[in-house]
């Protein structure tokens, strides 16, 4: 088999992520490519090294230019910060390498575009990481919608919930909290957690068309762990806002990390003409599902254990019943996404599908600011 080289940028929580799910892929899943982890790059030398030898990549870099320079490396992950995904995505399209990009796609739409441009130009494979789309139960809840199970869609609702800022002794910038750093991050919770639920919304419900939008920064000071100086913080703590869908139909999603007891509660629900369903990160691998059509007697929510067989992704593991978790997500979306690149038909979402959930969590923060309902560009 003709290998894939890999080359890593960042080796934090999804450096992890990433690396894991390149490793594991070809044991699930039929790939056509032999994958080999070629270099870790980090511009902490020891700390990138040691990343390197847990994870199995051959060698190591401090300088991302270095790295894309190297002719034996064909695809470039970026699980870097925020804020340098533009600079990077752009040197690896020009060298003609694939380029996968954790999500925010970038720190604004106009970055955003350029990134598209340069990959479309350089017909170079590319994708972002927004790997929710690929947890097999909000997979089966695309395979439903397109169905035409749930009828006219009326509502869509979204939440994502956190409670890891809430003290002020938190800092900003460095390492594990430079989301709290606008200079960083770009933004707060809207590109971080909303743009996951959009980015969802707009798979299974289609496009949005305007929005209006609440922010707010509860903490107004922190200190910065690299100048050990108290700074304003720029980022949004608390993001809300309401949308209409394309389809017509109505939707509201909110975002927080100061919703005391939750740490990651991302749920979905769905409201059609004949049925809705309902999603949670906590409980990932079920799906609820009401059928309107049900015999009247026997009418009632169901819990939908995804783990059979004939539901997504499920046969490539092990018997039914068996559930998987979050790291499974990223191996499916490595398989999509090397199953995209034989067929010619690239897996979603490329980085015009990250570009316009950027238009959209850019509408959300303008309309914040301007207290206007605010129309969301199509990208
Ligand atoms: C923030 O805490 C965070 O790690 C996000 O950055 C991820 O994208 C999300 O999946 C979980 O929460």
């Amino acid at each position: 088999m003709k290998p894939l080289n890999i080359g890593m940028i960042g080796y934090g929580f999804m450096g992890r992520a990433h690396s894991n799910a390149f490793r594991k892929v070809g044991n699930f899943f039929p790939i056509d490519r032999r994958i080999v982890l070629k270099a870790a790059c980090g511009r902490d030398g020891a700390k990138t090294q040691a990343f390197a030898h847990t994870w199995g990549y051959e060698s190591v870099e401090t300088d991302w230019r270095a790295l894309i320079a190297r002719d034996d490396i064909d695809l470039i992950d970026i699980a870097a910060t925020n804020n340098v995904h533009a600079e990077i995505a752009l040197a690896a399209a020009r060298a003609g390498k694939m380029v996968l990009c954790e999500k925010p796609l970038a720190m604004n739409p106009a970055e955003a575009l350029k990134m598209v441009k340069a990959v479309e130009k350089a017909k170079v494979p590319n994708m972002v990481w927004y790997n929710y789309r690929r947890v097999p139960a909000v997979t089966l809840a695309k395979q439903l919608i397109d169905e035409g199970r749930l009828g006219k869609i009326f509502h869509y609702r979204a939440k994502f919930l956190q409670d890891w800022t809430i003290s002020a002794d938190v800092p900003q910038g460095g390492q594990g909290t430079w989301r709290l750093d606008a200079a960083v991050a770009g933004s707060g919770v809207t590109g971080d957690l909303l743009a996951h639920c959009i980015d969802t919304a707009l798979w299974l419900n289609g496009g949005i068309k305007e929005v209006t939008a609440m922010t707010e920064t509860f903490v107004k000071e922190r200190q910065h762990a690299l100048t050990g100086k108290k700074q304003k913080v720029g980022i949004d703590d608390a993001s809300a806002f309401l949308a209409r869908f394309r389809n017509g139909s109505l939707a509201t999603f909110e975002a927080t990390r100061y919703a005391r007891g939750h740490k990651a509660l991302y749920t979905f629900e769905i409201n059609g003409e004949h049925a809705s369903i309902f999603w949670d990160l906590h409980d990932l691998h079920r799906l609820q599902y009401f059928d309107h059509r049900d015999d009247g007697v026997i009418r009632g929510w169901r819990s939908i254990h995804v783990s059979d067989g004939d539901q997504p992704y499920m046969k490539n593991w092990w018997v039914p019943g068996l559930q998987i978790g979050y790291e499974h997500s990223f191996v499916h979306q490595v398989a999509d996404f090397l199953a995209g690149v034989a067929s010619g038909q690239l897996a979603a979402p490329t980085f015009r599908d990250g570009l316009a959930t950027d238009y959209v969590t850019d509408a959300v923060l303008k309309s914040a600011r301007s207290g206007q309902w605010t129309k969301v560009k199509s990208a």
